[in-house]
């Protein structure tokens, strides 16, 4: 499942099922069940559909539904498909630990809003989350520092915060950026220049010989 929506965080549901979520972000994830999907623009997820055999030539409606935290006007479709059986598949890849911490605050704007953060060239840890804001003396300690979703997108829900981390260890500059597409135009982004490791593993390869001049 893949949120390719510009400016919509989307809730999505099939009538009379449930979802087992197993991957996010070409990540695994401890399976859960779910009625309700909640997946941000560049967000993508894997679930697992179990289908009912008790219904041979059954159709199932699907829905999806904005999810919008900020103020304005926005569309407010609710999307309809039409489930029919087929064979579904899996996806995966694999993890690694967290040397930079990242506090994001969404509660000192005028108007919050739900935004989607997403890091390129790094998968992140989510470590903490929670409403109102980030107290570094007390929420430290509810850090989740043992099975952390690790993912590449995730929304700083509105007026509230999440602390990511992640391991510091691909070289170049790097884009972070609100996945919502006219925050991006707006200003809500960055970029981390990380610099090279001692050792030559670590070390941003010399642009090949053939590259064009200006
Ligand atoms: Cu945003």
């Amino acid at each position: 499942m893949i949120n390719a929506a510009l400016n919509d965080e989307l809730f999505f549901s099939i009538a009379n099922h449930t979802l087992t979520v197993v991957e996010a972000d070409a990540l695994y994830v401890k399976p859960f069940d779910t009625k309700t999907v909640l997946i941000t623009p560049g967000q993508t997820t894997n679930v697992l559909l179990k289908t009912k055999s008790k219904y041979p030539n059954a159709t199932f409606l699907m829905f999806a539904r904005p999810y919008v935290t900020g103020q304005g006007t926005f569309d407010n479709s609710t999307v309809a498909g039409i489930l029919e059986y087929e064979s579904p598949t899996p996806h995966s890849t694999k993890s690694n630990l967290s040397s930079v911490e990242l506090i994001m605050q969404d509660t000192s704007i005028l108007g919050v809003e739900s935004h989607p953060l997403h890091l390129h060239g790094f998968n992140i840890f989510v470590v903490g989350q929670g409403f109102g804001n980030f107290d570094s003396n007390k929420d430290p300690a509810k850090f989740n520092l043992v099975d952390p979703v690790e993912r590449n997108t995730i929304g700083v829900q509105s007026g509230g915060w999440v602390a990511i981390r992640f391991l510091a260890n691909n070289p170049g500059v790097w884009f972070m950026h609100c996945h919502l597409e006219v925050h991006t135009s707006w200003g809500l982004k960055m970029a981390w220049l990380v610099l090279d490791g001692k050792l030559p593993n670590q070390k941003l390869i010399p642009p090949p010989s053939d590259l064009p001049q200006c």
